[in-house]
């Protein structure tokens, strides 16, 4: 254990004392007047500080007089610091003044500040924080303002500015800022400077490089961003076909020696290169700009593929191919991709390992800047102290500090909200909703219609009560936490609604439950109809919907398990009340096209059939004659899929499905892959087609079999014929 994790052991052990000692402490500073400004200020404005204050605080930098005695004690990396605490004294010493900045945060997060702890730290990677690098809508300025002062807490010492939808930052790069926003921003880089944050700022000039006027431009601005005080300055090349990558090393190259190096005091240029990913990498683009590049230009990288986690292979491999560290570009949380879910989870896969391998470690964030402060506070603690990472505890510590007074349903909801689901970049996160995974593999169905299953039933009926209940508290508790102003609840308003929903559909369904093992007619109707009514009200759930709003959105919660049990369940559920027999409005459920059950599927006056019932593979084939010793050989049961709202299309005899090549599938059957789209034309002839990971390829008839891929004109030439016995 470290002694930072040994001192926060002991903090926790003795949190019940400090509600008495906070009421009488007092503290005097020794050595403040060398000290870091910002780490005393943070002091002043926290604490009760007096001349004759119970408890001395000496604090200063390695060569102060303050803090000579303890010089040894202090780590020789920037920004570490030593911090002993006692009932007596405390002792904050900074390597340098952003280290001392660090040990007063270390010192005021500690929930008893008079316990006895020591310890020493120093960041393990030197350059940690964010880049405000997603598409959608930006950041406001208090968002900003309210990122840096967290960032400044929790030791991440970078922020680069370049959100996609800031026009003066990508499609208008050249623009000066208007008068109001440039004010903004000069506000935000002095914030920055006092929570020891560098602020760079990103120009996204796509392929306008070349000309002596793209370039005198690209200066131009550059000055202005100076003037309102910048001090590093980032280009990003993402995203654009880039003309020319020497086009791209000239123009850098340009700019570092016409700007930067020009101003003694701005940082290295930092880039991110059009090939920012190893699944894009091709030709020679790596290697020129490596060789090409002044050495100390970092280049940014988000790894094997756009949003993944990244290790220390990753990086030597990019360092092989560029001669230079990555500037990690971590892609997560971002969710501008996904933007119906939030990414409030648990923050697992980077390799602490890479802590040695790279220039900076930098997160991009979501445009939920309240919510993301979930992933970056683990973030932060990671960049800070990679080997002693525990993603579950980091995590709860987070909950504790953003939402104090709502810990557990805070937990509740973003176990609720870990996953992104199926997206371009495959990026899954299958640690969602734990307690509803091992509910439901205990209790798979809600409802079985064999008498002999009554008391599993209502257990399971009991059980899922129970859960969906809890769902609608906790949503019930955070919702009114909103109502009284917690911005980040406020910000995600929309995902703690569709979790209440969620928690009421799952209610609903209990209720049809009961209601069908009771044979109550009307309870199973009134329930399908408010389980009807809460699918809308998600369905409505929209997030960022004001105008002007650049990206709005449908949320999504408990992606992963919850949302597809929830379907597939109602989905059964009707489909048994529909098969009881019982009577019920005409208009309770949704017309389909062709209701669950048996058919003939027909083609030209031929049936499809499965001679070869019972085997591996193989195709159906159309046949002339009717199968009268196996009558099921020729029978196709189809099902819509209650998730992707898609047709199933398996054979009666053998329960085998056919997939996406119109053969027999041999691998699990997959709703995502598996399912058909049917469609009906004005002469009652029928179109199936692939979707979802199957393609877009319409059944055609090749010979005695059906095959992918039909022309247009050869598409609506099937029929379903309904079996009837
Ligand atoms: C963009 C970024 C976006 C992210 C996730 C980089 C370097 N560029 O695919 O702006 O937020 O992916 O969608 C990107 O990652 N392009």
């Amino acid at each position: 254990m470290t002694l930072k994790s040994k001192a926060l052991v002991a903090a926790v052990a003795l949190v019940s004392s400090i509600a008495v000692n906070a009421q009488t402490v007092t503290y005097k500073l020794r050595g403040a007047d060398k000290a870091d400004a910002d780490a005393v200020a943070c002091l002043e404005q926290a604490l009760p500080i007096a001349k004759n204050g119970s408890v001395e605080i000496i604090i200063g930098e390695a060569g102060d007089k303050a803090v000579k005695q303890y010089a040894n004690l202090i780590p020789t990396t920037a920004e570490g610091f030593y911090l002993l605490t006692s009932p007596s004294k405390v002792v904050i010493a900074g390597r340098d003044g952003a280290g001392t900045f660090y040990g007063v945060q270390q010192f005021l997060q500690m929930a008893d500040k008079q316990a006895v702890t020591e310890s020493s730290e120093a960041p393990a990677i030197a350059l940690r924080g964010v880049i405000e690098g997603f598409y959608g809508n930006p950041w406001s300025f208090e968002n900003r303002m309210s990122q840096l002062k967290f960032y400044g807490e929790n030791k991440m010492n970078v922020y680069v500015y370049g959100p996609k939808d800031d026009p003066y930052h990508h499609s208008r790069w050249y623009e000066p800022y208007p008068t109001d926003k440039a004010a903004e921003l000069a506000e935000l880089v002095k914030y920055a400077a006092k929570n020891k944050v560098k602020f760079t700022w990103a120009m996204h000039p796509s392929n306008s490089i070349e000309t002596d006027e793209d370039r005198a431009k690209a200066l131009k601005k550059f000055q202005l961003m100076y003037d309102l005080g910048v001090r590093s300055f980032a280009i990003f090349f993402d995203d654009i076909s880039a003309k020319s990558v020497d086009t791209q090393v000239d123009y850098l190259n340009f700019l570092d020696r016409e700007f930067v190096k020009k101003h003694s005091d701005v940082e290295s240029l930092v880039v991110c290169p059009t090939i920012y990913n190893r699944a894009w990498n091709s030709g020679n683009y790596l290697d020129t700009m490596g060789k090409g590049l002044n050495p100390d230009i970092k280049i940014m990288w988000t790894g094997n593929s756009v949003c993944d986690m990244i290790d220390e292979a990753d990086c030597d491999w990019f360092s092989e191919q560029t001669g230079r560290l990555p500037f990690i570009w971590l892609n997560y949380p971002v969710n501008d991709y996904g933007l119906h879910n939030q990414l409030l989870g648990p923050v697992v896969g980077n390799d602490p390992k890479l802590a040695k391998k790279v220039s900076a470690f930098c997160s991009n964030p979501m445009q939920y800047a309240e919510a993301s402060k979930v992933a970056l506070y683990s973030l932060a603690d990671f960049a800070w102290d990679p080997d002693n990472f525990d993603a579950q505890a980091v995590w709860e510590r987070s909950l504790a500090s953003l939402m104090p007074d709502h810990v557990d349903a805070f937990r509740t909801f973003c176990l609720n909200n870990v996953d992104v689901g199926v997206s371009v970049h495959g990026l899954r996160f299958y640690g969602e909703t734990p307690d509803f995974k091992s509910l439901n593999e205990s209790l798979p169905t809600l409802y079985s219609n064999d008498p002999a299953d009554i008391f599993k039933t209502m257990g399971a009926i009991t059980s899922y009560e129970r859960y969906f209940q809890s769902r609608v508290d906790a949503a019930q508790e955070l919702l009114d936490a909103a109502d009284s102003g917690n911005l980040l609840l406020t910000e995600i308003r929309e995902w703690i609604s569709a979790l209440a929903i969620q928690g009421y559909q799952g209610l609903d369904l209990c209720k049809m439950a009961e209601a069908l093992t009771n044979g109550n007619t009307q309870q199973f109707i009134d329930a399908y109809r408010s389980y009807t009514d809460w699918t809308e009200k998600a369905f409505n759930n929209v997030s960022r919907d004001f105008p002007g709003s650049i990206q709005s959105v449908r949320v999504q919660t408990g992606t992963l398990y919850v949302a597809p049990w929830i379907k597939n369940t109602a989905a059964e559920l009707a489909d048994a009340f529909k098969k009881s027999g019982v009577e019920y409005p005409e208009d309770l459920f949704p017309k389909q096209l062709l209701e669950n059950g048996s058919y003939y599927i027909k083609y030209n006056g031929l049936i499809l059939g499965n001679p070869n019932a019972g085997g591996r593979g193989g195709k159906p084939v159309f046949q002339a004659e009717i199968d009268d010793i196996n009558p099921n050989r020729q029978e196709w049961v189809l099902k819509l899929d209650a998730v992707t709202g898609r047709y199933e299309i398996r054979n009666s005899k053998d329960d085998r499905y056919i997939n996406e090549l119109c053969n027999f599938g041999v691998n699990p059957y997959s709703a995502d892959w598996n399912t058909y789209i049917i469609t009906k034309n004005d002469e009652g002839k029928f179109a199936i087609q692939n979707a979802g990971s199957g393609g877009d390829a319409y059944w055609g008839v090749n010979g005695d079999v059906i095959a992918p891929g039909a022309p247009a004109n050869a598409r609506y030439v099937f029929e379903f014929i309904p079996v009837t016995k």
